[in-house]
């Protein structure tokens, strides 16, 4: 484990890596913010994205970023609902921190979806599935 200096540094790394996001996706038109779901710093403790609502294309490639080193055992995206097999429509890996692919959206039909992290199901958040 790290220890409290490591602890310190990892937040502070968490924190600047979210500020970018956000600054990023606050710059750019409400649209063009697509496909980035993003789990803030203490994303665990609210129980929420820092993209509540977020437009992901099916035609490019979505991005789960996880700013959140402290939301043991990790965050990912996972549609609530599922494919006739059981699976979700989209989803990404599980990460601990870090930026992930958000796979299956190429299959997944237009509309409106809400998503939920694996590990903390109460974080929740809405996507609309756009062309
Ligand atoms: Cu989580």
């Amino acid at each position: 484990m790290l220890d409290g200096d490591g602890r310190r540094i990892v937040k502070r790394i968490a924190g600047a890596l979210f500020v970018v996001a956000a600054l990023t996706l606050s710059m750019m038109p409400a649209r063009a913010a697509a496909n980035v779901v993003v789990a803030h710093p203490g994303a665990k403790e609210t129980n929420s994205f820092a993209t509540p609502i977020v437009y992901l294309s099916k035609s490019a490639s979505a991005r789960f970023v996880n700013a959140d080193p402290l939301g043991h055992p990790g965050h990912d995206v996972v549609s609530h609902k599922t494919r006739s097999n059981g699976k979700p429509w989209f989803d990404s890996a599980l990460i601990p921190f870090g930026v992930t692919e958000i796979r299956g959206l190429d299959t997944t039909p237009i509309g409106e979806y809400t998503f939920k992290c694996s590990a903390h199901p109460a974080m929740v958040g809405t996507a609309r599935v756009v062309a």
